[in-house]
């Protein structure tokens, strides 16, 4: 029976492996072949002289990157990797694969992200690649598991909808029927929605569809958006949820994927400690202004520059809070002191916005006010503001994008490193 090649040994006696020809070498009297599987890595040597006929034909005839079945006798040799190798009394071809290859996976020759992404089931066969998709998993289990353990409810909400979250552009519109509809952008209305159902803590882990027309190392057109909803809380408790989550899933990435770390050559990876500075807007613009030479003002964004900016100043994660309300999504509550900032945040890595949020208005008409400031009409809004007018407990949350987690996480330097098949303007295949 097969095993896996990290668990063969020279006590295994015998072996059977299944894998991919990694790497191949003919000296004459010897072949050596290093054959590869999601395990490892175990060299079979082939002695000419004394191989049976069946295996000296398929080592002639196989390919790099062909699927094999090897079985034979496992020997102690010191300089190969893992300290053994395999005289094969079988090899055979399981699937020949073409050459040349559209990409190589040994690394010998750096390939462009275009081509990588093109052949990604090639390029995810090279353990640095293979690695980020297993943090990612290992990541997004242990964010799984902390939502699970403070009794959050996991939600399912459409990606088919009728009107926009976060404001009208950026939309991908789509034919449904004899009607208009579009991806949904965010859960964000169905997640307050779940509020109103008396759910007091949910949670979803999906997709969110973006008409971005930027073509940058930080935007996707389709990107998974982890998001929370809380009632009974103000957006100073879900600031505190987001960064012990963000702590704790850090922590489980160095406890549980050293193999990874290293073959990402990371070897100094830090858990961030909490908490993490809390930054007013005014100040975040006032540091923008002193060191970057374009200008920016009170109640503008903060753009690719500033954010770069300020990130430098800071060193670490940290929040940006108390927005001017004008420049935020209309469900963010305006401060009742001040209504001129709202209780809304983001969380930032010094590279990049991670996550935004905000404590929620969750008065009917205060709402339907702020819907028609913004220039959208409430009536588009019915079937959201309608659970408003029978008892909306007061409400929190944010949305943290999985792919920036992961990016910022492993100093990736396009998002599209942290996903498997990304979408921007150009892809759509594969
Ligand atoms: P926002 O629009 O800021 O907020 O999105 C939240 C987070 O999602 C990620 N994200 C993206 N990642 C890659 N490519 C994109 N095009 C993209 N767009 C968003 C980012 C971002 O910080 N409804 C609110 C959240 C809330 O208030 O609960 C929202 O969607 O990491």
């Amino acid at each position: 029976m097969r095993i896996p090649i990290q668990s063969v040994t020279p006590a295994s006696g015998t072996a059977e492996v299944i894998g991919w020809v990694h790497e191949m070498r003919d000296l004459g009297g010897l072949a050596f072949f290093l054959i590869r599987d999601r395990t490892g890595i175990i060299q079979v040597t082939v002695p000419k002289k004394k191989a049976p006929e069946a295996v000296l034909a398929a080592v002639k005839a196989v390919s790099r990157e062909s699927v094999v079945r090897v079985a034979g006798t496992v020997k102690a040799m010191e300089k190969a990797p893992g300290g053994r190798e395999l005289i094969p009394d079988t090899f055979e071809i399981l699937s020949m694969s073409e050459s040349p290859l559209p990409l190589d996976v040994v690394e010998k020759v750096p390939a462009e992200l275009d081509t990588r992404l093109d052949a990604r089931f090639l390029d995810a066969r090279r353990p640095r690649v293979a690695a980020v998709f297993q943090i990612r998993s290992a990541a997004m289990h242990a964010i799984t598991g902390f939502f699970e353990r403070a009794g959050f409810t996991n939600i399912t909400t459409p990606k088919i909808v009728a009107a926009a979250t976060e404001g009208g552009t950026e939309l991908f519109p789509i034919a449904y029927f004899d009607k208009e509809a579009f991806l949904n952008q965010s859960p964000q209305l169905y997640k307050q929605m779940m509020m109103a159902a008396g759910f007091e803590k949910v949670y979803e882990i999906g997709p969110i569809f973006r008409a971005e027309e930027h073509n940058t190392t930080k935007h996707l057109n389709e990107a998974t958006s982890i998001d929370i909803e809380v009632s009974f809380a103000d957006h100073n408790d879900v600031m505190k949820i987001l960064e012990d989550l963000i702590v704790e899933t850090y922590a489980h990435v160095r406890n549980t994927c050293g193999t990874q770390l290293a073959n990402l050559e990371i070897t100094d990876f830090e858990v961030p400690k909490a908490p993490f500075p809390r930054l007013p807007y005014a100040e975040a613009i006032g540091i923008a202004q002193k060191k970057i030479a374009e200008p920016i003002r009170y109640g503008d964004d903060i753009g690719t520059t500033a954010e770069k900016a300020i990130g430098e100043e800071m060193g670490g994660h940290y929040f940006i809070v108390d927005w001017p309300t004008e420049i935020r999504p209309y469900y963010a509550m305006p401060y009742e002191d001040d209504p001129s900032i709202c209780r809304a945040f983001d969380l930032m890595h010094p590279r990049m916005e991670l996550s935004s949020g905000a404590q929620r208005v969750h008065e009917h008409d205060l709402l339907v006010k702020q819907i028609t400031k913004k220039g959208l009409n409430p009536e588009n809004f019915e079937f959201y503001l309608r659970p408003f007018r029978y008892g909306m407990p007061p409400h929190a949350g944010w949305g943290l994008g999985a792919e920036r987690l992961i990016q910022t996480m492993l100093d990736l330097g396009n998002v599209r490193e942290a996903v498997l098949f990304p979408r921007d303007m150009h892809r759509l295949v594969p």
